[in-house]
């Protein structure tokens, strides 16, 4: 037994009270295959193998010096412990802002000065319109002030995608993050965003809405599936086309400092390209020239998930770090608490995210902190020891 075969199927909007759909699914459960295994591994039927899987646990005291900030290294029962342990590696997080008054913040990044180098790399998991939360979460690492404006000088943030549906403001994210790229662009540093599958369902719903795509497991329509999977009316009757350009043209993934930057845990980034290049090129000529039914299949591979978990997990890690380059794969889309099997803990307690999850031999870390589930949106700065 898989924990895929734990999960709910799919359940049609209108069919009454039911549990918030955290995972998404494709319509006449397509998206309940297994995930294939690379060439030549076998398949992990169990997942039980999470060798070397760890959390990393942030910490956000309520005092406010900067040096007594850490974050430490802990290993969750029943994960196994990792080889090397002797050493409990601590590494700097940004500020803590715990709620001091505006004026009493203070930020660790100095304005630009020709020459400087690249300021600190950070990476954002997966929002699904939990604006609320995203501006905490950036706020407490410094990274915007208390008034939502980008105060972190020359650092560098990557956005890994899934801005809209599930939560309330999908729009007001988009336009908070694009606000976050001129702002930081302006200050020497940057703001930057991967397209996540919601992104291409999205942007579906918008374009083709009721019309019949060719699924293989039968016929399904971009707008049914979005609503499926969170799509909030709101957020729909609110998008206009500087967000559709926008969208349109964000790219699938980004090589930055040694990581390779994605949406989704899969492989199926490989069937675009052989660059990262290409791949981004592939998926911006897919979104302007192709029809419904390449949208569709871009979306069907790119909602597939799970690729790093389990004994084959690792060799699919490398598989795409020998692709495209990098050392770690770091993405979003699978909440920790289904990579970890920790979901159905208990009933009516949320999962307990200490931060992200470093897992399949260390070459893959998750970002998405599961905030549709009540968990937490996860903002950390990389590298991560
Ligand atoms: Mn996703």
């Amino acid at each position: 037994m898989t924990p895929e075969d734990r999960f709910p199927g799919p359940e049609l909007p209108d069919s009454g009270p039911h549990h918030p759909q955290d995972l998404d699914v494709l319509p006449y459960g397509s998206y309940y295959e297994p995930p294939e295994p690379p060439p030549g591994y076998g398949y992990d039927t169990t997942y039980s193998g999470y060798g070397g899987a760890r959390f990393l646990e942030q910490h956000w005291p309520t005092h406010s010096h900067p040096d007594d900030v850490t974050v430490q290294m802990v290993h969750r029962e029943p994960l196994p412990a990792p080889v090397h342990h002797e050493d409990r590696p601590t590494i700097e997080l940004g500020p803590p802002l715990a709620p001091p008054p505006p004026e009493e913040v203070h930020f660790p990044y100095p304005q630009p000065t020709p020459g400087e180098a690249p300021g600190p790399l950070y990476v954002v998991g997966d929002v699904h319109g939990y604006l609320d939360e995203l501006r905490a979460a950036l706020h407490q690492q410094g990274l915007i002030d208390a008034e939502g404006h980008w105060s972190a000088g020359r650092a560098r943030l990557w956005f890994l995608g899934d801005f809209t549906d599930r939560g309330p403001d999908g729009i007001g994210v988009i336009d908070l993050v694009m606000q976050l790229a001129a702002e930081a662009a302006a200050a020497g540093g940057y703001c930057r965003a991967l397209m996540g599958n919601h992104e291409l369902l999205f942007l579906g719903a918008a374009k083709y809405g009721d019309e019949p795509v060719q699924s293989t497991a039968g016929t399904a329509s971009f707008l049914a599936a979005w609503r499926l999977n969170g799509g909030q009316q709101q957020d729909l009757d609110r998008l206009e086309p500087h967000h559709i350009s926008w969208l349109s043209r964000l790219p699938a993934m980004a090589l930055e400092d040694n990581h390779l930057l994605l949406h989704s845990d899969t492989t199926a980034y490989l069937e675009y390209g052989e660059s990262i290049a290409e791949v981004n090129d592939a998926v911006h000529h897919l979104l302007a020239d192709e029809g419904a039914d390449e949208w569709w299949d871009c979306f069907r591979r790119f909602t597939k998930r799970f690729a790093f978990r389990g004994q084959a997990g690792p060799m699919a890690a490398h598989e795409l770090l020998a692709a495209y380059g990098g050392q770690r794969v770091v993405h979003g889309h699978s909440p920790i608490p289904y990579l970890t099997g920790s979901t159905h803990a208990e009933e009516g307690v949320p999962p307990h995210i200490p931060g992200p999850y470093i897992y399949a031999d260390e070459l893959a870390i998750a970002m998405d902190g599961g905030v549709t589930m009540e968990g937490r949106l996860l903002v950390a700065r990389l590298p991560l020891n």
